[in-house]
C-alpha cells in the first residue's frame, strides 16, 4: 500500500511540475508575442511633412508617335526663363525629359513615346517642339501627337487635366517643328489666346562630347 501511496504521490508531483512548467512556458511564450507585436500596436502615426501635403503641380508634356515606325523623334520643351531641355539637355531649372524613345533600338515597351515632366507650374512662357532626329523606317510622314497637361494635388490626390492636344506630321529629317507656345497663369491655368506654333529653335547640340549619332 505504501508503496501504491509513493506511486501516486510522485505522480501527482510529476504531474504538478509538468503543469507549472506548461503554465511557464505559456508565459514565457505570451511575454515573447507581446515583445515582438509591441511595436506593431499603436504605431506612431507616419507625419505627413509640409512638402508632401503641399506637393507641387506639375506640367507634363508627352510625344507620341505611330508604334510602326522605327523612327527617333525627340521632344524639346523650354519652360520660363529656362533653357531647352530635350535629349541633349535632359534637365533644366523647370523641366526634366523623362523618357528618351530612340525608336526600336534599346526599347523593350513597343512604345514610340517621349515625356518631360516640370517641377512645378511656373508662370509664363512655355514652348513645345519636335525634332525628327532620324528615320530608320525612312517612312514618311511620321505623324505624332503632342499633349501637355497639368497635373495638380488635390487633397491627398492629385488631378491630371489635358489642357493642349496637337496631331502633327514630320516631313523630313532634322525638320523641327514648333507644336506649341502657350503661357500658363500663376494658378497654372492656360492664359487665354496664348497658344500659338510660331516657330522658336529649341534644339540644342549635345554638351559633353558624347557621340550620339552611334544610335542612328
Ligand atoms: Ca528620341
Amino acid at each position: 500500500m505504501s508503496k501504491h501511496f509513493s506511486f501516486a504521490a510522485e505522480a501527482e508531483d510529476d504531474s504538478d511540475v509538468v503543469f507549472r512548467d506548461v503554465i511557464t512556458l505559456a508565459l514565457l511564450g505570451f511575454i515573447a508575442l507581446v515583445i515582438i507585436l509591441l511595436p506593431h500596436i499603436n504605431p506612431p502615426e507616419k507625419k505627413r511633412t509640409e512638402q508632401e501635403v503641399a506637393a507641387p503641380g506639375s506640367v507634363m508634356i508627352e510625344a507620341r508617335w505611330d508604334d510602326d515606325i522605327d523612327a527617333d523623334v525627340d521632344l524639346w520643351v523650354q519652360g520660363p526663363q529656362d533653357r531647352p531641355v530635350g535629349y541633349s539637355n535632359l534637365a533644366g531649372e523647370v523641366f526634366n525629359l523623362l523618357r528618351d524613345d530612340i525608336g526600336f533600338r534599346n526599347d523593350a515597351s513597343q512604345l514610340n513615346y517621349e515625356n518631360a515632366y516640370s517641377r512645378g507650374i511656373v508662370e509664363g512662357e512655355y514652348t513645345v517642339n519636335l525634332h525628327m532626329y532620324f528615320n530608320r523606317a525612312d517612312t514618311w510622314p511620321v505623324p505624332v501627337t503632342v499633349l501637355v497637361s497639368t497635373v495638380k494635388p488635390s487633397g491627398t490626390t492629385r488631378v491630371t487635366r489635358q489642357i493642349l492636344v496637337s496631331d502633327v506630321e514630320l516631313r523630313r529629317l532634322g525638320e523641327e517643328l514648333t507644336v506649341f507656345n502657350f503661357r500658363l497663369d500663376a494658378d497654372g491655368e492656360l492664359v487665354e489666346g496664348s497658344v500659338d506654333s510660331a516657330t522658336r529653335k529649341l534644339v540644342t547640340s549635345a554638351t559633353g562630347g558624347y557621340n550620339f549619332d552611334a544610335y542612328k
